[in-house]
């Protein structure tokens, strides 16, 4: 059935100008929030938001990183592209990093940018210009680079089809970010009627029925998974939306099936469930480094398996001419990407999980396989801290995995950065609420992590974002704590405060240069800020400091707690397999 309106033509009279066409578009394409930093064609374009401010909200943040970031946050938790808008020379540079994460992780994310030129002056070298003409940079190439699409309008009916497709290309799979960049003089011309190039409404270009998998290849999987002995998932990113994290959970449980993770797959199921075995890699846990040397078939769900989490392709976790290995991915090139494997099937996780159900993948061998993992699991400590001390007024990251263990409740959103707080986390805590945590898994960038718990409360306004940063990476994005005042985004923040860049010092043994940072008081910084501010120098404040902080969310305040972290904790001993 063709629906009427495809057909028609878009009303020209409505849409006198570019900007107001590219705002109707936005709503067409099911657009709610978008984030900026504005500028130049960015600015020419907002008073055009005043109209529908109703229906939808611009968040102002204080610069292009954090609005990059939110947006690529939001797209990453709804699986809705987040918006993100600036002027061409900040949202290619500055904001490129939310963009390069969207592009690493696989989050849907349009940007809308400019060439930030005047009428007629592109070719003149005038400051800020990213034409690409002689004296200037170029704004398509650099977003070209990071993005799966990029449209490039210098009419005004090419921003509106350009935006339209770019919603298209951001959400189809595998998702990630879709550029429009536009001749700035386009954004206040006329929308001229278009007698050969015609313009749609945008629901026509975004319809969109996903390939299923094949029904043959699925049972050849649950064959193969039956007949093993001792069958290994590895869930990856593919794994988290809410529907497919149950069904894993479901068929991993009634066959017996360990599963370990890849980092950005962390979490996925319940971490204390008879099942689990632990995230893997160098910074992962040994338990589910060790299981994969035992494994038989590997499962693969979802994952690039990337040589950062298979110790560079270690022969004794991951290898073909031992194991067998079923790959499913959305992608088909990225099934047999890195280690060829015995079944590649392209689709989704979810659906071939779907078309599983009710299969019999070795139930009658559950009670061996789940002992294995138990035996495996106890053997190789996974979920029992390491001993450590820190000096007197100071606490140890690992009191923070404490304090995170006990106090995570299920409505609670876990929010991580980079740096040695980031891997006391991933590899020791073990997380109970499947899907509650959000990591930068893409470029995994310092700072990520302020941008991206307000992002997060914007997603669940109901729950409690906690936001665990180092001091490297707090002064980095500090300026998002206003922006939670500003925008009504209450968030926990808990500062890992080792007065260094951590991560970088512990590799430096004796030589130890340009790792060292004078003293941020955080909670000083928060109170001026608007926020709450709370200093904790004593393990046994840390909870209490929590539960205020919650306690202050929900009355609308963020808090920053600064924890003074020994410099010379270090980051968890290397998982020696
Ligand atoms: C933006 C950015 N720059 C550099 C790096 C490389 N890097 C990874 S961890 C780290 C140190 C992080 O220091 P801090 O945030 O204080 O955390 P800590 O390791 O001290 O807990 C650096 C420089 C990075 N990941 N992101
Ligand atoms: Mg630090």
């Amino acid at each position: 059935m063709r629906p009427t309106c495809l057909t028609s033509t878009r009303k020209t009279v409505a849409l006198s100008l570019t900007k107001n066409a590219l705002v109707q578009t936005l709503l067409e394409c099911g657009a709610t929030h978008a984030f900026t930093l504005p500028g130049l064609g960015i600015t020419w374009t907002l008073d055009e938001f005043y109209e529908v401010r109703d229906r939808f909200r611009v968040v102002l943040t204080r610069s292009e990183q954090t609005a990059s970031v939110m947006a690529q946050v939001y797209g990453k938790l709804t699986g809705r592209p987040g918006v993100f808008m600036g002027q061409g020379p900040f949202a290619s540079t500055t904001g490129a990093f939310g963009i390069l994460e969207a592009q690493f992780a696989g989050s849907p994310m349009v940007v809308l940018t400019d060439t930030s030129c005047y009428d007629g002056f592109g070719m003149y070298g005038v400051y800020q210009t990213m034409t690409g003409d002689y004296g200037a940079a170029d704004v398509r190439t650099v977003l070209g680079t990071m993005t799966k699409y990029c449209a490039y309008a210098t009419e005004p009916h090419e921003a509106v089809y350009g935006l339209q497709l770019a919603f298209k290309h951001a959400q189809l799979p595998r998702m990630g970010p879709a550029a429009l960049v536009m001749k700035t003089p386009i954004i206040r011309r006329e929308m001229a009627e278009q007698t050969r190039v015609k313009l749609y409404p945008s629901e026509g270009y975004l319809r969109h029925t996903p390939a299923r998998p094949d029904t043959a290849a699925v049972a050849e999987l649950a064959r193969i998974v039956a007949g093993a002995r001792c069958p290994v998932i590895i869930a990856g990113q593919g794994t988290q939306t809410a529907a497919t994290r149950e069904l894993l959970a479901q068929i991993a449980d009634s066959a017996g099936i360990a599963v370990a993770t890849s980092y950005n797959g962390k979490g996925v199921v319940d971490e204390t469930s008879a099942v689990a075995v632990g995230m893997l890699g160098t910074w992962g846990s040994k338990s589910a480094n060790r299981m994969l040397s035992q494994a038989d078939v590997l499962l693969v769900l979802g994952a690039s398996l990337g040589p950062d989490y298979l110790r560079f392709r270690d022969d004794g976790m991951i290898d073909p001419a031992r194991q067998r290995i079923v790959h499913v991915d959305v992608d088909a090139r990225h099934a047999g990407w890195v280690v060829p494997v015995e079944l590649a099937l392209t689709g989704d996780v979810g659906d071939v999980l779907r078309m599983l159900e009710g299969s019999d993948l070795g139930r009658d061998k559950r009670t061996a396989r789940l002992d294995t993992i138990a035996s495996n699991n106890h053997a190789h400590g996974f979920g029992v801290l390491p001993p450590t001390v820190a000096a007197e007024g100071t606490l140890h990251y690992a009191d923070i995995v404490r304090v995170l263990d006990r106090s995570l409740t299920a409505q609670d959103m876990l929010v991580l950065d980079a740096g040695n707080n980031r891997i006391w986390v991933t590899s020791q805590l073990r997380l109970r609420t499947p899907g509650q945590l959000v990591a930068p898994g893409g470029i995994g960038g310092m700072g990520w992590a302020l941008p991206a718990a307000a992002a997060t409360r914007l997603v669940y306004p109901d729950r409690h974002v906690i936001c665990l940063i180092g001091d490297g990476g707090a002064a980095m994005t500090m300026s998002t704590l206003a922006t939670t005042v500003q925008e009504q985004l209450p968030i926990t923040v808990i500062v890992a405060n080792n007065q260094g860049l951590g991560m970088v010092r512990d590799n430096m043994k004796g030589r130890r240069i340009a790792v060292d940072f004078s003293a941020i008081d955080f909670a000083a910084v928060a109170e001026a800020m608007g926020c709450k501010g709370i200093r904790v120098n004593r393990a046994d404040a840390l909870g209490d400091a929590l539960a205020a902080a919650r306690e202050g969310c929900r009355q609308g305040v963020s808090t920053v707690i600064d924890v003074a972290i020994d410099p010379a904790a270090s980051h968890v001993p290397v998982s020696d397999y």
